[in-house]
Parts: structure tokens; sequence; C-alpha cells
């Protein structure tokens, strides 16, 4: 299967590529590698200051008739400091601005966690405690189901929600939209069945971000554990005449777990979209899933104090 379908009845394609830290200057040449490599759908955020970019390079890819719009999956992501109710459309039109598009296929929520309005993406106090706004997440979603109805998206989301924070959203009084897919951080390391194993029994599908591990996040210590050097993923690797991140990819496919691996290399944008041709066995599975020790990439301390931090609970 190469697409999940949305709640919306929208497919969403299994894999996307990521573009958090692509830089201005080499994403645009990344995204158009990834469409003519056979990528339909691209992961991006008004925080990743990329979305000018990531647009012209879908708008090319449109322009030359490589790819219609319409066979594209784009999302995007509503920032901390727009979650107050009347800043939410402006924000998603500047998203839309900025990407040269009249809609994203979704539309997510970046985190539960308003923070202060203003040009500062993390306002932190001297101790580093973020400074939360004056919003909750259901009135949020609220004008996200407002975005919906307005043409600007086809499907809202969330991303960072941990489960109570979606049963507080499933059980809204009034509830118009559902969310449609929960992003979370999801690896070998960070294996999420509680969490995956809810969110499908609700009809909402699930996107794994970093899977491969974000090894190249700047907090990264030299003693943290690798994925794409671990001896077991390599040699299941080896098995299929495949590479290591190409195991990383499929073991979320197998899941049914849709995957946006990040790369500004040309040959690893295809590589990480040559996973179509091969099939995990469950020893495979088995195996890849012992790895998992809880262990994440993003702890967003940042955040750490905020009364929605999604973190603390167990899943
Ligand atoms: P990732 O996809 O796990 O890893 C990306 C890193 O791996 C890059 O440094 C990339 O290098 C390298 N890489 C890519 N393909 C490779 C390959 N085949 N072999 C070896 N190295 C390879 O990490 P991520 O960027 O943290 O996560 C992916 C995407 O998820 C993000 O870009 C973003 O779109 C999304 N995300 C969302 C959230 C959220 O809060 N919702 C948080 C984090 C990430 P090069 O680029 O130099 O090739
Ligand atoms: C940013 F644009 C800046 C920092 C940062 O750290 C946490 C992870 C994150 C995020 O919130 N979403 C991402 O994809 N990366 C991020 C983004």
């Amino acid at each position: 299967m190469t697409f999940v379908t949305l709640n919306n009845g929208a497919k969403m394609p299994l894999v996307g590529l990521g573009t958090w830290r692509s830089e201005p200057g080499t994403v645009r040449e990344a995204v158009k590698a990834a469409i003519l490599a056979g990528y339909r759908h691209i992961d991006g955020a008004h925080v990743y200051e990329n979305e000018t970019e990531v647009g012209a390079g879908i708008n090319d890819m449109i322009k030359q008739g490589v790819v219609k719009r319409e066979e594209l999956f784009i999302v995007s992501k509503l920032w901390c400091t727009h979650h107050e109710k009347h800043l939410v459309r402006g924000a998603c039109e500047k998203t839309l601005t900025d990407l040269k598009l009249d809609y994203v296929d979704l539309y997510l929520m970046h985190f539960p966690m308003g923070v202060k309005p203003g040009k500062d993406f993390f306002p932190c106090d001297e101790n580093g405690h973020v400074y939360p706004d004056n919003s909750n997440f259901l009135e949020t979603w609220e004008a996200m189901e407002e975005l919906v109805d307005a043409g600007l998206v086809k499907a809202i989301g969330i991303s960072n929600f941990n489960r109570d924070q979606m049963e507080t959203i499933l059980n809204k009084p009034g509830l118009k939209y559902k969310p449609a897919n929960n992003q979370i951080e999801c690896h070998p390391y960070l294996t999420q069945e509680k969490l995956i194993d809810y969110c499908h029994s609700k009809g909402i599908t699930v996107t794994a971000y970093s899977p491969l591990g974000s090894p190249t996040r700047p907090w990264a210590e030299p003693d943290e554990p690798s994925l794409l050097q671990e001896p077991k993923i390599k040699a299941i690797a080896d098995k299929y005449s495949k590479t290591t991140a190409q195991v990383l990819i499929r073991f979320q496919m197998e899941r049914n777990v849709v995957v946006i691996p990040k790369s500004i290399t040309p040959e690893r944008i295809k590589e990480n979209f040559q996973v179509f041709d091969f099939k995990l066995t469950k020893e495979d599975m088995d195996t890849i899933f012992s790895f998992n020790r809880n262990w994440r990439a993003f702890m967003l301390e940042w955040a750490s104090n905020h009364k929605d931090y999604p973190l603390n609970a167990e899943c």
C-alpha cells in the first residue's frame, strides 16, 4: 500500500520528504529532486523558515508539467505563537502565500501548546521557561476547523499530542472535524506502539517524524545511540541489498505509518524513496521493535514548564 486514507477521504502518500533544517538555498532543489524521484508528499512548517523555497520547488515542478497540484500532498503546521483564535487564519494564509498555493492538504497544530504571540518563535524568560499564551488547544482546534470550511486546508491534524490530549479533542462538545493525523516522533528507539494503536483505533493516521533518529539534530551528544549505525539493522538491510535508512523507512510503512525522512542530498532523496520493492518479515520487524528504549531525540525542554507539555504522559 502506498497511501493511507484520511478521515476526509483523501489519500496521503506513505512516504514524504521532511524539510526541517533544509536550508533556504538547498531546499528548492531538494523538493524538485524529490518530486522527480516520485515523492508526492512534502512535509513543512512555518517555523522551519523555508516555506518560500519549498513552495518555489513545488511550483517549478507544476509549471514544468512534471506533476499537477492535485497529485501532490502538501503538509504545513501552525506554530505555537499563533494559537490564539484570532491569529490562526492569518498564520495559515501566510503559509499559503509563502508556498504560493491555494490550499494545503493537511494543516497540523505543531504542538498542543500556545506560546506568547510575537516574532520570537521560542519566547522564554531568563530561566529558559516559555511564556504561555492565553489559548487552549481546544479553541485553537475550533479556529482550525474554520480553515477547512473556508477551503484553505483540506484536512486538519495534530502533532506531538499525547493520548489524553487526543481524547480531550475527541470528546470536545460540538467537535466538527476529528484530527486526520497525529505527527509524532517515531523510530526503533521510540516505537510508540500504544499511541499508534490508539490513533489507529480512532481512525486517525500517524506520521513518524525523525524516522532515522534525526542524526544531525544540533543538540546530539557523541555518546547518544545512532540508528543508522546499528549492526543488527544493517544486517537486515544487507539481506535485501538495501541500506539501513531504507529499512528504517520500510519499518514504518509495514505498520501503516506515514514516514517523512528529511534529506537535501539528491542520492539520499532517491535512496529514501526506493522502499516499495521489498518487505520485512515478522522476524525482521520483531528484531527492529526490540530496539525500543523510549528514547527521544526531541525532549522539548523549551516548553517543559507549559501546562500542556505533552511528554510527561506514558503515551
Ligand atoms: P531524520 O529524517 O530522521 O534525519 C534527517 C537526517 O538524516 C539529515 O541529516 C539527513 O542528511 C540524514 N539522512 C537522510 N537520508 C539519509 C540516508 N539515506 N543515509 C544517511 N543519512 C541520511 O530527521 P528529522 O529531519 O528530524 O525528521 C524528518 C522530518 O520530520 C523533518 O524534516 C520534519 O519535516 C519532521 N519533523 C517534525 C517534527 C514535529 O514536531 N512535528 C519534529 C521533527 C521533525 P542530509 O539532509 O544532509 O542528506
Ligand atoms: C525549528 F524550526 C526550530 C527548532 C526545533 O526544535 C524542536 C524540533 C523542531 C520542531 O518543533 N519541529 C521540527 O520539525 N523541528 C524545531 C523546529
